[in-house]
């Protein structure tokens, strides 16, 4: 599902002290029977910037596998759904279609993993306030969190 744009991650100055290459997170099964959206935050626009990434955690507790997609937010121009990996020790980002929940797994967005990046904030996200995302999901659902914005 991986779009041909690959951006060098310097170029990000909100991430570019990102390292550590986050992958999949394999949960036992859970007790929910929903897929739900946890613990979403987004980090402050920076002072000079309207760019900034948002991480979320994703708990499909369906027995189908789950495609989010199609990300947006009242709060910014556009919302990308991205990944960000180590190549030849230098880190890049890549822009994603949509992020795959496996039956009975969570996915969790994480600074160096998976993560969204909110392009065009149209005012300063400020520590404490809060952003409303929105997503579509692969079987008709969609559905939206409040992330709280952390310096
Ligand atoms: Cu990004």
């Amino acid at each position: 599902m991986m779009t041909s744009v690959v951006r060098k991650l310097a170029l990000m100055s909100t991430v570019s002290a990102l390292s550590a290459l986050a992958a999949c997170h394999r949960d036992p099964p859970l007790s929910a029977t929903t897929f739900e959206l946890h613990d979403a935050w987004v980090r402050a626009t920076p002072d000079s910037g309207s760019t900034t990434a948002a991480y979320v955690r994703f708990v499909n507790g369906t027995a189908d596998t789950v495609w989010v997609s199609r990300f947006s937010s009242d709060d910014a121009h556009t919302v990308e759904l991205h990944q960000s990996s180590d190549v030849a020790g230098e880190m890049h980002m890549a822009m994603l279609d949509s992020l795959a929940v496996a039956p009975n797994h969570s996915v969790t967005m994480r600074p160096g993993g998976y993560h969204l990046m909110l392009i065009g904030a149209t005012h300063a996200l400020v520590p404490g306030s809060m952003v409303r995302i929105v997503m579509h999901l692969s079987n008709g659902a969609v559905v939206s969190t409040s992330a709280r914005v952390k310096g």
